[in-house]
């Protein structure tokens, strides 16, 4: 069955690039680039429910929203994992998700990088800029003892991770010692290096 991803270019798109590469699928893409006007091409509308990228088909299996795409690649081989196990991964995933994603460096992008559609606001971005540290200092004291994946061995948390570890990079944000360790480690993988050309190019971090 062909495996299909929509989208290049963001963050949120390279979880998905980056989870199939470590998984050595072979897969297509449909280079969708946000806010263009490939976002309005009706087969895109049809498997993107909120017209976001990334979205992702799997035969007729349609999924969307990176961090669930990143879960089902990762572990649609492996038998399901003990229930606490999964709980923990989910916990950090969702915490990974609001703390860092969603209400830190979105936050930054909305309010630094699309100012003509959200608003310009310093304040707004320092004050993302502050709780992103806290919160990443918070992961780090919990889970970055100097062990090379965050759950011991590669897993959806360190995509998560990592692609957000990038994304401050490019923001210019503090990165905790720890995490740069982490990610000089992790940005060593082939996986991860041939899903970076994927899906940005030749950005550099
Ligand atoms: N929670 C979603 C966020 C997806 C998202 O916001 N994608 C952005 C690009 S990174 C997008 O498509 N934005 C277009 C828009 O907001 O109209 C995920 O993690 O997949």
């Amino acid at each position: 069955m062909t495996i299909t991803v929509w989208g290049i270019g963001t963050t949120r798109t390279f979880r998905v690039h980056h989870a199939l590469h470590e998984c050595g699928i072979d897969y297509e893409t449909e280079p969708v680039r946000t806010r263009t006007v490939d976002m309005d091409r009706p087969e895109f509308r049809t498997v993107a429910v909120s017209g976001k990228v990334p979205s992702f088909q799997d035969g007729d299996f349609v999924l969307n929203e990176s961090a669930a795409i990143t879960r089902y690649v990762m572990t649609r081989a492996i038998p399901p994992r003990p229930v606490r196990a999964q709980a923990v991964i989910d916990q950090w995933c969702y915490f990974m998700m609001m703390e860092l994603d969603a209400t830190s460096l979105y936050v930054v992008r909305r309010h630094e990088g699309l100012p003509d559609i959200y608003g310009e606001s310093e304040i707004a971005v320092s004050a993302s800029k502050s709780y992103f540290d806290r919160q990443l200092t918070t992961l780090c004291d919990e889970l970055l003892d100097g062990r090379t994946y965050l759950n011991g061995t590669f897993s959806e948390l360190d995509i998560l991770l990592i692609s957000m570890l990038d994304w401050a990079a490019f923001v210019k944000l503090d990165i905790p010692g720890p995490a740069e360790v982490y990610a000089d480690k992790i940005r060593e993988r082939p996986a991860y290096q041939a899903a970076y050309r994927h899906n940005y190019g030749n950005r550099t971090r």
